[in-house]
């Protein structure tokens, strides 16, 4: 094995030789991966720690939260109030946005996140994941509002996710390309296992809540039905299904050997755009899939070009594999 870059070594090359990120960010990230390895440990400790279960109480969005979700939300919280490098902080497992207190110096940075992604995939030990986005406040004002969040995913400082899997990994970009770090436990640090991660634009790999398939617009229908039909349809070629229901592990998958993944609008719900969260889960997915060559749209717009309306705002998802995606998005043109 050569010699082995820590994510610390691999953020001061990056804030030295390509001068992509600034010293604030640069410990921001630095912070929330230290969450993430506290999340780590509960995360691992499963019944032994008495995590597991429903925390008995519920999101804004109405989701029961489990117990995990509260603690990981808390500790993401704690990890990075008190470090001078945020002005606020937001997450799906609160209502409004979360000022860091006047006792602490203010930093320039928001920073956004799904503390547990995954949720119903706790208590059944399967892979579940932390998500991150991190925007720059204008500093044309003083104080922060909700109005500060509201910006393009196109706007994102820094982007990343942690799995937690069979390995802990972190999966980050700054907008230099993605990189992958894996969780040394007897270290305890994160080493770079893989840069430059790069996604085949094309795939045999679909992956879909198939049991929504009735409520599908057509676009997406045809999309899977075209799949469905194998080497005798219209692809002429089979192909395979993955469905692990956390976005993490199905996005890492992705990343790590193509696919295209969707959670698109259906008609269960016919107002709301999609099930998934745009500020902190779509957009930080969308940045690194397309930092890694991949695409990610709603069916009718880039994901990164939406312009947020509300910090809870749900919204289609198609993203992975680029030639696949714009298959689908073409789908939509078309109907
Ligand atoms: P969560 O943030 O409450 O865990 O919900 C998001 C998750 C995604 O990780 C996953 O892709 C999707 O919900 C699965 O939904 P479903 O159970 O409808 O298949
Ligand atoms: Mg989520």
């Amino acid at each position: 094995m050569g010699k082995r870059v820590s994510l610390t070594q691999y953020l001061v090359e990056q804030q030295r030789m390509h001068g992509h990120i600034p010293a604030q960010l640069r410990l921001l990230i630095e912070v929330v991966a230290r969450a993430c390895k506290r999340i780590a440990i509960s995360v691992n400790k499963g019944a032994l720690g008495d995590v597991l279960g429903s925390a008995g109480t519920e999101n804004v969005q109405g989701e029961v939260q489990k117990k995990l979700d509260v603690i990981c939300n808390e500790v993401l919280i704690e990890a990075n109030e008190w470090g001078g490098h945020l002005a606020a902080m937001a997450s799906e497992e609160m209502d409004g946005i979360y000022l860091v207190p006047n006792r602490f110096p203010q930093g320039e940075y928001l920073l956004m996140f799904d503390p547990l992604d995954g949720s119903s995939n706790i208590d059944v030990n399967v892979s579940i994941g932390t998500i991150f986005s991190v925007l720059k406040k204008d500093d044309a004002h003083a104080g922060v509002s909700e109005q500060d969040f509201l910006q393009p995913g196109s706007k994102q400082a820094a982007a990343g996710y942690c799995i937690y899997g069979p390995q802990t990994t972190l999966v980050l970009t700054v907008g230099d390309g993605v990189a992958m770090f894996t969780l040394d436990r007897e270290q305890g640090s994160w080493v770079l296992t893989q840069d430059g991660v790069t996604i085949p634009e094309d795939t045999r790999e679909f992956a879909i809540n198939m049991s929504n398939m009735r409520h599908w617009a057509p676009p997406v229908k045809r999309y899977i039905d075209e799949c469905l039909a194998g080497k005798d349809g219209p692809r002429g070629k089979d192909f395979n299904m993955r469905w692990i229901a956390s976005m993490v592990a199905d996005v890492h998958r992705i990343l790590t050997r193509g696919g295209i993944f969707m959670y698109p609008w259906d008609k269960r719900e016919p107002d709301k755009p999609g099930k998934l969260r745009l500020m902190y889960e779509a957009n930080p997915m969308s940045f690194i899939v397309e930092q890694a060559g991949g695409a990610a749209t709603n069916g009718h717009q880039r994901i990164l070009d939406i312009q947020p309306t509300k910090l809870h705002e749900r919204v289609s998802v198609i993203l992975g594999s680029k030639n696949e995606v714009e298959r689908v998005t073409a789908y939509h043109r078309d109907s």
